[in-house]
């Protein structure tokens, strides 16, 4: 191994989550399915590209300890396997703790195959990623089962069984929809614990008498079943009554411990539905199953007096099933119909932008519209630059005055961009060029883009613009495409462009958001107080790159909104403003004290913007309940409750500098409004 210095050096950055094993664990690698998590935390990891450096070698840095030689050799195997030279320099951080039985080791292997991949120039689907990072858990676990590079790689909530020992079948995976979030206590025994060890001495003990823990794998893998029928239906009984019950056919087992037990009964005497071990015993974790985030944070006050470490978790916050949500994505997605195309929800009840009516039909063209969106929980960094994809979820809220409408006809003599009636910048060409050629049209397109703001200069959001384009390309084109590959194509043009695809109250955490509750779930409002006319010195692309590379400040960001996510989805899901608002204030402002901390600089707002924020201040003294969210730019954005609008509205468009306030209602997805024959609603439909 060589030491070179890596300044200047080609880097990029990926990351991966760490998994809790709900129900299961041990069982799976005897064939019994896991029920499985993705945990709100990740392993990061930068890469410095050192090809071509005579000398240059493979190093790998980890906080504190020096990194194994298995994990060197595996990345060394990994890199070979991808065809790249391994002469790197690796950087590892993780937000789990290592050798804790929350998958860091396969974190640490999915987000190495994404970078690799990323490196070797080109794509690395979840499926590959969980393939390529059995090399490094090959190497710390012995034979895996394989559960957690697949829900590493694929996040979410998943019931996994691993293929026949010696069969090259596939494992079954079946993605698990919680109806609500899962709020989890994770705490920490402190004993690091060995997979391999654990796993290995039970075979050995399973091999002496098999039909007696074959049995007792057996009853694990149909707790796990039953439980990913309870998280299915939001029965948390029944789920911590699995919990319980597994525990007790782990220690059975012999895979607990002193320390384990006594987390266990501390989580279920301050009140957890459940408490088990997590993953593979003998030290590690354990988890404990509360009510609600309220709960899990008071179990987790209750273990730190007893000096345990713990934090509490959201889980599947983003997978949630609202049955009317899903309905809809489902009649949103365009769906084949022999030769044709069928848009189902494509109801012209809203005016469309004259101009855009009015261009003689060309062969193929569709018009669609998008809402911009308010992040309550903002995306301020991308883990990876090339495919849009962020460091934290975010959490939005689609804004029903702030509408784009945009026409797409291909087959044109050439590429075209109009934005307001005015012919685009090269680079904005360029932009939308680029969602058309990922969208696989090649073919020359006129795009028309009208956004239908109150206002007109200062708030045009590259959000409603590429979701409209991304929707209305598509439809042209005649591709079917579901809403969450709608979403992840949206991205491509601009990140928070995912989340206006799927509209109401988005999650956006991966290739694609989610729609977690639907605009009628909650009936806020969002006052946007305008601050200022005229495009923005900085745009969110550069502000973000340089807060993420110059603040100090910024992982500190990054991991409160991993805090701030769940408890904000707990605060939408009982509909408490109170709760909601200063999470909502409180994360807009970190984002700025981030941006601040840049190197040089980055300061959005005018004086207008402090005003409001007084002012804002000032109405819940006055017991009104308004919160502030500030996007990369000086206007800002009050969330209020509906009967309270009108007076936030007044305050805010009388101070000095705000050019206008209006007022927003929640707003759904972006939808296809009509097309040439190919992509128009069949009439004959109900
Ligand atoms: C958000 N913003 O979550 C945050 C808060 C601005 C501040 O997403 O470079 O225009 O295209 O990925 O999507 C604006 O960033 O940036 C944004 P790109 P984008 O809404």
């Amino acid at each position: 191994m060589s030491i070179v210095s890596v300044s200047g050096m080609p880097r990029l950055r990926t990351s991966a989550a760490g998994k809790v094993i709900l129900l299961g664990e041990h069982a799976v690698v005897y064939g019994q399915p896991a029920l499985c998590a993705a945990l709100p935390r990740r392993v990061h990891l930068e890469l410095h590209d050192l090809r071509g450096h005579p000398g240059a070698g493979l190093r790998v840095v980890m906080q504190g300890p020096d990194a194994p030689a298995e994990l060197v050799a595996a990345i060394e195997e990994m890199a070979r396997e991808v065809g790249i030279v391994p002469q790197l320099e690796v950087r590892v951080t993780s937000e789990i703790p290592l050798g804790g039985g929350l998958g860091s080791s396969a974190a640490l292997g999915v987000a190495l195959a994404r970078a690799l991949t990323q490196l070797a120039g080109r794509s690395c689907s979840s499926d590959e990623a969980a393939h390529l990072a059995l090399m490094v858990e090959r190497r710390f676990h012995g034979a895996p089962s394989g559960v957690d590079p697949a829900i590493s790689a694929r996040e979410g909530m998943i019931l996994f069984t691993r293929s026949p020992l010696g069969s090259a079948a596939p494992a079954q995976i079946r993605a698990i929809a919680p109806l609500a979030p899962l709020h989890l206590v994770v705490a920490l025994s402190g004993i690091a614990r060995g997979t391999k060890r654990e796993v290995l001495s039970l075979q050995s003990r399973r091999d002496a008498r098999p039909a007696l823990h074959d049995s007792l794998f057996a009853s694990l893998g149909d707790l796990a079943r039953g439980g990913a029928d309870a998280v299915e239906k939001g029965d948390l009984v029944d789920l911590g009554l699995r919990f319980d019950a597994a525990h007790g056919l782990l220690a059975a087992l012999g895979v607990s411990c002193a320390e384990l037990d006594e987390l266990v009964q501390r989580m279920k005497r301050a009140g957890a539905l459940g408490a088990k071990l997590t993953g593979a015993g003998g030290g590690g974790a354990a988890i404990g199953l509360a009510q609600d985030a309220s709960q899990a944070e008071a179990i987790c006050e209750e273990l730190s007096r007893a000096g345990i470490e713990s934090f509490s978790a959201a889980l599947g916050a983003g997978e949630m099933r609202a049955g009317r949500e899903v309905e809809r994505g489902a009649r949103l997605a365009i769906q084949p119909r022999g030769s044709r195309f069928s848009v189902r929800d494509a109801a012209a009840d809203a005016p469309v932008a004259e101009p855009l009516r009015a261009r003689p039909r060309a062969a193929r063209w569709a018009v669609a519209e998008a809402h911009a969106n308010i992040a309550l929980v903002k995306y301020w960094g991308k883990r990876d630059e090339a495919l849009l994809l962020p460091e934290a979820a975010s959490f939005s809220l689609a804004l029903d005055a702030l509408r784009t409408v945009t026409r797409v006809e291909l087959d044109a003599p050439r590429d075209e961009l109009w934005l307001d009636g005015k012919a685009a910048s090269a680079k904005e060409l360029l932009r939308a060029r680029a969602l058309l050629d990922a969208a696989g049209i090649s073919s020359p397109a006129r795009i028309e883009s009208r956004n239908e703001f109150p206002t007109g200069a200062g708030l045009a959001s590259s959000a409603s613009g590429f979701a409209a384009l991304a929707v209305a390309a598509s439809a042209a084109a005649g591709t079917p495409r579901t809403l969450r590959e709608l979403s992840a194509l949206a991205r491509l043009g601009s990140g928070s462009a995912a989340r206006s695809v799927p509209g109401g109250w988005a999650v956006w955490r991966d290739e694609s958001a989610e729609q977690v509750f639907s605009p009628s779930h909650w009936d806020v409002r969002m006052v946007v107080a305008a601050c200022a006319a005229g495009p923005k010195e900085i745009s969110s692309r550069d502000g973000m790159r340089s807060t993420q590379e110059s603040s100090p400040y910024h992982a500190a960001f990054i991991a409160q909104c991993g805090r701030d996510l769940p408890r904000a989805l707990s605060a939408v899901a009982s509909r408490d403003l109170s709760v909601l608002g200063p999470i909502a204030e409180s994360n807009a402002l970190r984002m700025h004290a981030d941006a601040l901390a840049a190197d040089p600089p980055i300061l959005y707002w005018l004086p207008a913007t402090v005003a409001c924020l007084q002012r804002i201040s000032r109405l819940r003294a006055e017991g009104i309940l308004a919160f502030a969210t500030i996007d990369a730019g000086p206007h800002v954005v009050a969330l209020c409750a509906a009967t309270d609008a009108e007076v936030v509205r007044a305050a805010l468009s009388s101070i000095a500098g705000v050019e206008r306030a209006f007022i927003c209602a929640p707003a759904g997805g972006a939808r296809v409004l009509e097309g040439s024959a190919a992509v128009l609603p069949d009439l004959d439909e109900p």
